[in-house]
């Protein structure tokens, strides 16, 4: 039986680290005899691609949802030509126990014949009348009772029961579907990585199988089955999955080597968070080493890659490496750039502020964060949207100003954000 490759991902709206451990995971699985592929949630940012293009690796495939689509239970059959006649399609129906009958007309996928259309069509011919019907002018309904091939299978349940046509994007003829088709027996296998927590998972997870997950965050995780986990309370992802490679005695190639790097220095703020860990230190000093880079130089580049938020719109700044959370009943995004210098973008907080607002609205939130991160000096200007002055203030003992604090020594959402706004939230 042939398996399908494990997919690995991280989390949406992917970071570096995100991204990186994902593909050096599928590398390490992959060397250790499973099959497996790394994906991603989205479009790398610029720090991502930055390192992406240094070592030469190519970009994750997107998958946007897990939900099992059309395309995978479709069943290839030929479809019956407009100009064909009633006597074809009899010949047709012979064949193809389909109660539907597709019509194409010059590749494109034009509808269907419905059963009783050509019940009808059938008499009329038996009794003399119109038998120079062609399949083209029995579609009824153009369009009607075709989907396409990237519809979710769980869409189809809705529909009238039988077949139905199915398409490509492009419009040309792929098969046919029954609305009731069974789920396929075997499931994509899903590995996360950086992330376990719900809203942060690919959407579709359902409809897939989890079977293991890599990360050093907080454990949100509830599954129905024993899966395969690897937690560690380091400042990176890619600390644990270049560990893993020693474990198991795999060597470390030089391009998964500069991802496992850039994921650590991504995440640590090159060791000046307080996520990170003597092990995050070593394991980077290590990495950089095969990697064949000065560790400053090459920390120095890919966050200043990272850090050129010049051409993005207010809105996009806010929507920065998002992420959800949820505390009693009330789901907050908390979005973070990191920056060498912020006094330019601190200039627009007002305009930043009507962004988050509108963020927030869009989605319902209790509140939308930003964190202003200066790498350099090491601290962050925590911005939001929402009714939450009163949260804000008791998360971190300091009195809001016109919707921002400031915040010393501070460089973490995990740990220095998340906990204490989702405890002030209770
Ligand atoms: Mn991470």
């Amino acid at each position: 039986m042939s398996k399908k490759p494990i997919f690995v991902t991280g989390h949406k709206n992917p970071d570096t680290d995100s991204i990186c451990s994902a593909i050096s995971y599928a590398y390490l699985k992959t060397q250790m005899g499973d099959e497996a592929l790394p994906i991603c949630a989205g479009k790398a940012n610029k720090e991502t691609n930055f390192a992406l293009d240094y070592f030469g690796v190519e970009h994750p495939m997107v998958v946007n949802d897990f939900y099992v689509k059309v395309s995978e239970v479709v069943e290839k059959i030929p479809a019956v030509d407009a100009a064909a006649t009633m006597k074809d399609i009899a010949l047709w129906k012979q064949e193809h126990a389909v109660n539907r009958v597709p019509v194409v007309k010059d590749g494109k996928c034009l509808g269907v014949i419905c059963p009783q259309t050509l019940a009808d069509a059938a008499l009329a011919t038996l009794i003399g009348k119109e038998n120079a019907l062609t399949a083209g002018e029995l579609v009824k309904h153009p369009g009607h009772h075709v989907v396409t091939d990237t519809t979710p299978i769980h869409d189809l349940r809705g529909q009238h029961c039988g077949y139905v046509a199915v398409m490509d994007k492009d419009g040309a003829y792929v098969g046919v579907v029954r609305t009731n088709v069974e789920m396929p027996k075997e499931k994509q296998r899903v590995i996360l990585t950086d992330h376990n927590e719900a809203t942060q998972i690919i959407d579709g997870i359902e409809e897939a199988e989890l079977i293991g997950t890599v990360d050093h965050h907080r454990i949100s995780l509830s599954t129905d089955k024993p899966i395969f986990i690897h937690f560690e309370p380091v400042g990176c992802t890619c600390t644990i999955v270049a560990n893993m490679f020693r474990d198991n005695n795999v060597e470390i190639p030089k391009h998964i080597a500069g991802m496992l790097l850039s994921a650590i220095l991504s995440d640590t703020v090159e060791f000046r968070s307080p996520t990170c860990t003597p092990k995050d230190k070593e394991t980077a000093e290590y990495l950089a080493k095969i990697a064949g880079v000065d560790l400053h130089e090459y920390a120095m580049a890919m966050l200043k890659a990272g850090a050129d938020v010049s051409d993005l719109t207010f809105e996009e700044i806010v929507r920065t490496d998002c992420k959800e959370f949820s505390s009693n009943n009330e789901t907050i995004s908390i979005a973070q750039i990191s920056l060498m210098d912020t006094e330019d973008v601190l200039k627009h907080k007002k305009e930043l502020v009507a962004a988050l607002e509108a963020l927030r609205k869009d989605n319902g939130y209790q509140a939308s964060y930003l964190m202003v991160t200066s790498i350099l000096a090491e601290s962050t200007d925590l911005l939001y949207a929402g009714d939450v002055d009163g949260i804000v203030e008791k998360a971190f003992g300091k009195k809001p100003e016109d919707k921002s604090v400031f915040l010393a020594n501070t460089m973490s959402r995990k740990k220095q954000i998340v906990p204490f706004l989702l405890d002030a939230m209770k």
